[in-house]
């Protein structure tokens, strides 16, 4: 489980075998009436902070609510797997981690059939969802963040992520010199890089940069793309993982 330094930011961890990949696929799909539906091609099993707070008009029922019976079905069939990341970012990030009850625990993003996007969607972002959530406790710092995200199926041309080295400041500095900055406009003007996925492996972000799910230039009858999804926070013991 050696860490691999792809960038600065983000960092690879080899988390399952390919036979353990296939089980966690199996265990998903077994799953499939209990998916959340999010549009065409477009399920998670559990619940988001960026769909289900900050793009919901009732977050109290959408994420809130919603939160005892989608945890529930995580840790019931995913918790060995829950240990496995949580083992994995202990060591990489030098702190303990743990899950919240409070907050939504890692899901999986399922992308198929016409939800595997060939256009560049969603758009890009920085994964600062932890603004908009209700802790249980006070966060120890506003800079210490990742985000995770976990192949375990990807389309047959591939899975990535695209990422600008560009951060949160980059736009506040632009936007203070009284430049009108989007991320549309910092996403066609500096140079994105690409970063390759693969089955099994974790691919960690260390800092939020503007980033978006890579497109696929072509898309094959019965491609997914699925991943384990989540984020992670501090406090005063340490790394909060969560949705
Ligand atoms: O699936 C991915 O490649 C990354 C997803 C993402 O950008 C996010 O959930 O914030």
């Amino acid at each position: 489980m050696d860490p691999l330094l792809v960038t600065p930011t983000i960092v690879d961890v080899d988390l399952l075998d390919d036979g353990e990949a296939a089980d966690i696929y199996a265990r998903l799909e077994a799953l499939r009436p209990r998916w959340l539906s999010r549009g065409e091609g477009f399920a998670t099993l559990g619940v988001a902070t960026y769909l289900d707070v900050m793009a919901s008009e009732r977050p109290e029922e959408t994420y809130y609510a919603r939160l005892p019976e989608q945890n529930g079905l995580i840790r019931t069939h995913f918790g060995d797997l829950l240990e496995k990341v949580a083992a994995a970012l202990s060591a990489l990030l030098g702190a303990p981690t743990r899950y919240e009850e409070a907050v939504a625990l890692p899901g999986f993003h399922v992308f198929e059939s016409a939800g595997v996007s060939t256009q560049s969607w969603p758009n890009q972002h920085f994964d600062l969802q932890h603004r908009s959530l209700r802790w249980p406790f006070p966060l120890a710092s506003e800079d210490d963040l990742v985000s995770f995200t976990l192949a375990i199926a990807l389309p047959r041309y591939g899975g990535a992520l695209e990422f600008w080295n560009v951060v949160e400041a980059d736009v506040a500095r632009l936007q203070r010199l009284g430049r009108t900055v989007t991320m549309e406009l910092l996403g066609n003007t500096k140079p994105v890089r690409r970063h390759e996925y693969r089955v099994g492996r974790m691919s960690v972000q260390l800092a939020p940069i503007m980033h978006r799910i890579a497109a696929v230039p072509v898309r094959y009858p019965g491609d997914q793309r699925i991943t384990l999804q989540g984020h992670g926070v501090r406090d005063s013991g340490g790394w909060v993982l969560y949705w």
